[in-house]
């Protein structure tokens, strides 16, 4: 072991916050909220089902809300974004049902936000929709989100089946809520808020007028042609009095739906199908046994700090942070020396007890894939595998092989291998929960209005770059399997095919090219691409080139849309991290670009040992961010560990 006598006051530092923090189960606990659309569905849940929470934490929850609300009065899609329709009604009318009166300052500049663009009516889809259930928005002001899909045979492209599983199980009970045209009772409360988020008097709305206005803030994706003239079809036939297929469409809905609480322990895949799930029981079983049990797990969602409380974007994110900081740790453990074998023991037990023993019961049945051996994001209980989760999870097994009292036996990582193998899709890359199952045209049918390519699963550098990064450890191990050799070859193949002209890559779900490069070449250097190779060459350029004066890194979440790197005014410390990452690995450790991201990474921490909160760094379908709030406490002392 290489254990320079510098000092490493820094890392201990960092690594005692880390100490204080990690929860008995060895995960790290942390923020995961951001996106502002969450809050008001698990809100509107509640009141639905007459479960709201007490005073406290309802005053908790317009706290989160007043402090993230724009200057400008609206709410953006999520925190870092500017103002949007969706968002702003949403959050008026949560914080309306959470008792706040009409005449607050906040919400009268918020209703005069969102008042200006047409008030409710020109909200993006998903806000119409969930307004429709509150009974503050009429269901033939909405698009069919026809149930019938789902008695397709499989054979046809439009199946859910086929679609991304996010947005497969989010129209999942939103078919079933429309085909049942699911409403909650109107009462007083309601019918004032009805008047107060529409333009015109709520029995004057045109609401077949209103189907198709979006404001210009909620249209980063407009509806295509072929979505409009499917529209025309679908409302035809929701016109028609005969609609023989719809009990067998609503009765397969609900067995799906079934199907995923019972399999998800009530957690559900993610924050949206989580309550819209719980109001379809509600509505088809009210008061019932699988009410209580979805309420019970309703709180696993929250997040609370001084900021107030809010909702996460997935249950949680402790395997993902846990498996970051696992191999942050052994590295600063094997480069400099830190003495983090508590940390890392710990740590191994979480990864120990969260890997995913058994493929899900009558999984085709479901759409669900194989998923024994393979590693969720959050944890056991949710239970979902995902690419890049499962080979972070892979490549920590293994890194710790010789480093804790019972690491995991290579047997059981045996499936992990098979099933990231079976991942692989033709081109070569790794989606994240499955293999692409539809054509990318798909994509026409978008009918969301505001998030940008949710309708397939595909092939994404960071997936890709993580899989073979784990493959490769792999192989190291267990060497000689032609499958695997083979899978490496055209993953990297994948990769190269991703890289843009400057050298950079496109991240998807970090902010942005600093993500995504990182992840480019730790994939291609995973395969057996030499650091002097001209494509990591040109992407260490790249990185240096978009360094700031500061010695930082930094990009914005709009570098996320445009597509092109946007720079911060400031360096931020993770995407300086990530920048650190990339460089050293390209052989560029001893470089001016390094010491200068080095000097800035040790300024920048505070006396705790973290670093400071700063821009949001994590991003999904191009335009919502997300916060990982573990990112500033791990990924520094990775770069440190390997840039000093
Ligand atoms: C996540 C969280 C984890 C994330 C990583 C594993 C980090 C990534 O590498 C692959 C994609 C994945 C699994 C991911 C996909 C999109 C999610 C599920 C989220 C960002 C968390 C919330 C988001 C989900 C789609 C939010 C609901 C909105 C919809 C448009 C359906």
């Amino acid at each position: 072991m290489n254990v320079p006598s510098a000092d490493i006051s820094h890392l201990e530092r960092a690594a005692d916050y880390l100490r204080v923090h990690q929860l008995d189960t060895g995960a790290l606990p942390g923020d995961y909220s951001g996106p502002m659309f969450l809050l008001p569905m698990y809100v509107g849940t509640l009141y639905a089902t007459g479960e709201m929470p007490d005073e406290a934490q309802q005053a908790d929850m317009v706290k989160y809300i007043r402090g993230a609300q724009n200057p400008d009065g609206g709410f953006g899609l999520g925190e870092e974004n500017p103002s949007c329709v969706f968002t702003s009604v949403l959050n008026y009318v949560t914080m309306r049902l959470l008792g706040v009166e009409r005449h607050d300052e906040d919400l009268q500049r918020c209703r005069k936000w969102f008042m200006d663009r047409g008030g409710a009516l020109a909200s993006a889809s998903w806000g119409k929709f969930f307004l429709a259930i509150m009974n503050l928005y009429d269901y033939r002001g909405l698009h069919p989100v026809p149930p019938e899909l789902w008695l397709l045979p499989y054979e046809a492209p439009l199946h859910p089946g086929r679609m991304w599983c996010h947005a497969r199980m989010v129209y999942l009970p939103m078919s079933w809520m429309y085909g049942a045209r699911a409403q909650v009772p109107l009462d007083g409360l309601l019918s004032a808020i009805r008047e107060e988020i529409h333009p015109i008097a709520y029995s004057r709305i045109d609401w077949k007028a209103a189907r198709d206005t979006v404001a210009p803030e909620d249209a980063y994706t407009p509806l295509s042609m072929p979505m409009k003239v499917a529209n025309k079809a679908l409302h035809a036939y929701e016109r028609s009095p005969l609609k023989p297929m719809r009990p067998k469409a609503l009765e397969e809905c609900l067995r799906q739906i079934r199907y995923e609480d019972e399999i998800t322990n009530y957690v559900c895949i993610g924050p949206v199908n989580k309550p819209y799930n719980t109001l379809v029981w509600h509505f088809a079983e009210p008061g019932g046994e699988r009410v209580r049990k979805h309420l019970e797990r309703m709180p696993d969602y929250l997040w609370s700090d001084r900021r107030g409380t809010r909702v996460n974007g997935y249950n949680n994110s402790q395997l993902w942070d846990t498996a970051f900081a696992i191999q942050a740790l052994k590295a600063a453990k094997d480069k400099r020396g830190l003495q983090v074998d508590d940390l890392i023991e710990k740590a191994h037990d979480y990864l120990d007890h969260s890997q995913i023993p058994e493929d899900p019961p009558d999984a085709e049945a479901h759409y669900r894939c194989p998923s024994k051996g393979g590693w969720p994001f959050s944890n056991l209980e949710h239970g979902w595998p995902i690419t890049d989760c499962t080979s972070e999870g892979l490549k920590c097994a293994l890194l710790l092989q010789d480093e804790v009292k019972n690491p995991i036996d290579l047997e059981r990582l045996k499936p992990a291998v098979d099933l990231l193998l079976y991942w692989q899709n033709e081109n070569g890359g790794w989606a994240s929960y499955e293999r692409t199952r539809g054509p990318a045209w798909l994509e026409k049918f978008n009918p969301s209005d505001i998030f940008h390519e949710i309708m397939i699963d595909y092939p994404y550098t960071e997936c890709s770059s993580a899989v073979l990064q784990g493959l490769a450890a792999w192989r190291e191990v267990s060497p000689g399997d032609p499958r695997v050799d083979k899978a490496i070859e055209r993953g990297k193949d994948f990769i190269l095919s991703k890289q843009e002209a400057d050298g950079s890559w496109f991240g998807s779900w970090g902010v942005c090219y600093t993500y995504g490069t990182w992840f480019g070449v730790w994939g291609l250097l995973a395969a057996g691409m030499d650091p002097s190779a001209p494509q990591i060459q040109k992407a260490a350029d790249f990185v240096e080139s978009i360094q700031l004066a500061d010695g930082g890194w930094g990009e914005t979440i709009d570098s996320c849309a445009q597509k092109r790197s946007i720079p911060t005014d400031e360096g931020q410390a993770v995407m300086t991290s990530w920048a650190l990452l990339t460089l050293v690995k390209a052989g560029r450790k001893d470089s001016e670009a390094v010491k200068r991201g080095v000097t800035f990474l040790r300024e920048r921490q505070l006396d705790n040992g973290t670093w400071p909160e700063e821009h949001i760094a994590g991003v999904f379908n191009k335009t919502c961010s997300i916060t990982y709030d573990n990112y500033r406490r791990v990924f520094p002392v990775w770069a440190l560990a390997l840039a000093e």
